[in-house]
């Protein structure tokens, strides 16, 4: 493999709507991380950029919801964020934003390159406008049933249940998310990334040029380029956003998946006025950490919008990673079922390396994996407890009553001894080899496999019980023990940077290179060691029920706070103005040419009449008959569908918008009074 000149790393600019959670971090920032320290530790150069994603309809959604401003969202947010990456210890060279003044003009004038070279396709189409708030419903702002997978949770844009990416015209049902009623199609202009017109080109650059792509990312292209592309539009109508800087444009913004990539290339140039170097030269790496649900917005849409410009590089490389899933089930902002990195933080303080070893370890590299409490405790104990600082700790504590503290000579190897030595160097090729490949758990396998081959060592040898008898056999074996002891602190590093800052204190050698690496000669014989401190402590089991307990607490109060608000007071007069008997269903059928209605008759014990219900979803008509129903009998006729309805019947919605007829239970009379 050649090496490259430079390196430009970009990990996903998370969306500004919330803090980051373990998801996050397994999925990106972990492998993103390893990633560009190892390569910096390798003495290459190397940019590695990111920031806050802080436009679209996530962000005006969130804004709605908290009743702020979508600039309150952001700011709120960012600095949350930046704070925590910074905290955990994710060292970016950059953290922007995409509301900074440089993206803003980057994203424009993007913009207006390709549109004065004619690139765009700019069509009046109809999209969904809610006439009760007064806006076309970009994206998120619509959900509806999914054509695909029947989900009825999808978005306007994609469906998280499969994955597929929708228009939100696709959608069965559409309901607008701002007021809940059925949005109207109006039309408005908009301009087109015609996709299609690049197919050719990812053809022939993924799937001809890119074989090595991790087989998931590769896979989910294929599948992409093999249905066919179509033209995609970039520009929105919402008053949040880049505009689109054209006369005649007002009330339009860029798309967010238009201008947050280019969110890389602003980042960069704030970062280093040589940024074209990192964007322009064919002899730079370019390599994207995302997860999953954004491989066609970083394999297919960005690299045609970088063709199209045709003055930047393409990704070398794109290792995304599949979802990391919290104990069984879904990481959901919504249900509140995530371990957030802020929280993390102030839970267990100072112990950043244990979160990234055990999300390394799991890490989701070619299929969705599981985090658990109990896996982080028993990782903890087991294995950064049990191997890594059982070993360092039992060659630090030996040498220290020994031998005063300091390296002792070796004396002739044995072959045990020889093999270990030589073991390093695989070892150290293997890590290297793997983190090139982005395969960062077995990555992190090797490294531990060194500190495992230590611990096996010295139980083999038992130094403690040869002192007695066999001095200077001891002091080989310790000598190896503080080699190996030396060689982790280097190989630990871009796994666990304190852990290995820690180690290098230890062995008071904190300047020690990755070069130097693989060798059985890092500490010269009367070289001084310091004392070593505890490097991790174990997680008890309370910890865990504590973190347990918080999130099933967190999910009820979600769940709670999903139940709809208390209507205003009324009067017990106003109550008593409502007259609800209990009828009997005699018919009931569709209303033809709809999909909600069903029309009832229904014996009131007053009369029988005709109501017309929207539950046509949730009752076939032949469940309805002889059913027994609480009715408002009333309640002023209204014509529904040409049909006049006198009355309604009671329904109790649950929390998925099922609605079940309350029912009494027990036969009534018809015409009894509920009250
Ligand atoms: N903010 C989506 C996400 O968080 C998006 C990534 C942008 S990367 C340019 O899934
Ligand atoms: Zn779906």
């Amino acid at each position: 493999m050649n090496t490259p000149k430079r390196y430009l790393i970009t990990a996903a600019l998370p969306y500004a709507n919330g803090p980051v959670h373990i998801g996050h971090l397994a999925g990106v920032y972990v492998p993103a991380d390893i990633y560009a320290r190892y390569l910096r530790l390798r003495g290459r150069d190397v940019k590695f950029v990111c920031g806050s994603d802080e436009h679209g309809v996530a962000i005006t959604i969130k804004a709605r919801q908290e009743e702020v401003s979508p600039k309150e969202v952001v700011d709120k947010y960012h600095n949350m964020i930046k704070q925590s990456f910074d905290q955990f210890g994710i060292t970016f060279d950059i953290y922007s934003r995409t509301t900074s003044k440089v993206h803003y003009e980057t994203a424009s004038e993007f913009f207006k390159n390709l549109y004065d070279k004619g690139l765009f396709v700019e069509q009046t189409t109809e999209q969904f406008y809610d006439n009760e708030a007064g806006q076309f419903l970009a994206d998120r702002y619509v959900s509806g049933t999914c054509p695909n997978c029947h989900n009825d949770g999808a978005y306007g844009d994609q469906c998280e249940s499969c994955g597929s990416s929708l228009n939100a015209t696709d959608l069965i049902n559409p309901k607008s998310a701002l007021t809940g009623t059925k949005p109207e199609l109006r039309e408005t202009r908009h301009w087109f990334m015609p996709l299609d017109r690049y197919e050719d080109f990812l053809r022939n650059w993924i799937l001809e040029e890119n074989k090595d792509w991790k087989s998931n990312v590769y896979g989910q292209c294929k599948s992409w380029l093999d249905n066919g592309l179509q033209p995609r539009s970039i520009s929105r109508d919402l008053n949040w956003g880049v505009p689109i800087p054209l006369p005649d444009a007002e009330g339009k913004v860029l798309y967010v998946w238009f201008d947050a990539p280019i969110g890389y290339i602003s980042a960069t140039k704030e970062l280093t006025t040589d940024w074209e170097k990192y964007w322009k030269d064919q002899e730079t790496k370019l390599v994207h950490f995302i997860g999953k649900d954004n491989i066609v917005f970083h394999c297919v849409i960005f690299p045609s919008i970088l063709q199209a410009d045709g003055t930047y590089i393409l990704p070398d490389n794109v290792p995304a990673n599949e979802f990391m899933n919290l104990e069984n089930d879904k990481i959901s902002t919504s249900r509140n079922w995530a371990v957030w990195l802020h929280e993390y933080l102030d839970d267990f303080p100072g112990k950043q390396d244990v979160l990234r070893y055990v999300l390394t370890a799991n890490m989701p590299e070619t299929k969705d994996n599981d985090f658990t409490w109990k896996d982080f405790q028993d990782r903890n104990n087991n294995e950064l407890v049990g191997i890594l600082g059982n070993f360092v700790n039992r060659a630090m504590v030996l040498t220290n009553k020994y031998f005063d503290g300091k390296v002792p000579q070796s004396g002739s190897l044995n072959e045990e001894d020889q093999t270990v030595l030589a073991d390093i160097k695989q070892y150290k090729a293997a890590i290297e080899d793997n983190l090139e490949h982005f395969k960062f758990r077995e990555a992190l396998k090797e490294m531990m496999n060194l500190a495992r081959l230590g611990n096996k060592y010295l139980a083999d040898n038992e130094p403690w019980k040869l002192i007695k008898h066999d001095e200077q056999r001891v002091k080989t074996i310790l000598n190896i023990s503080l080699q190996l002891t030396a060689n982790l602190a280097i190989l630990a590093e871009p796994f666990l940077p304190n852990t290995a800052v820690a180690l290098k204190e230890f062995i008071n050698q904190p300047d020690k290179k990755w070069e130097e690496a693989g060798s059985g000669q890092l500490l010269e014989t009367g070289h001084e060691l310091n004392k070593p401190s505890l490097l991790f402590a174990k997680v008890e089991d309370e910890e865990i029920q504590k973190q347990l307990d918080k999130l099933i607490n967190a999910r009820q109060k979600a769940e709670a706070s999903d139940i709809e608000p208390a209507k205003e007071e009324i009067s017990f007069d106003e109550f008593n103005k409502m007259d609800i008997r209990v009828g009997t269903v005699l018919e009931a059928e569709k209303v033809p040419k709809t999909k909600k209605l069903l029309k009832l008759t229904i014996h009131t014990g007053l009369d029988k009449r005709t109501v017309v219900s929207g539950i046509a979803e949730h009752y076939q008509p032949e469940e309805m008959i002889g059913k027994q129903v609480c009715i408002l009998v009333n309640l002023a006729p209204r014509k529904i569908r040409g049909i006049e309805s006198q009355g309604m019947i009671l329904m109790a919605e649950n929390g998925e918008g099922k609605l079940v007829s309350v029912v009494p239970d027990e036969k009534f009379q018809e015409g009894a009074v509920v009250r």
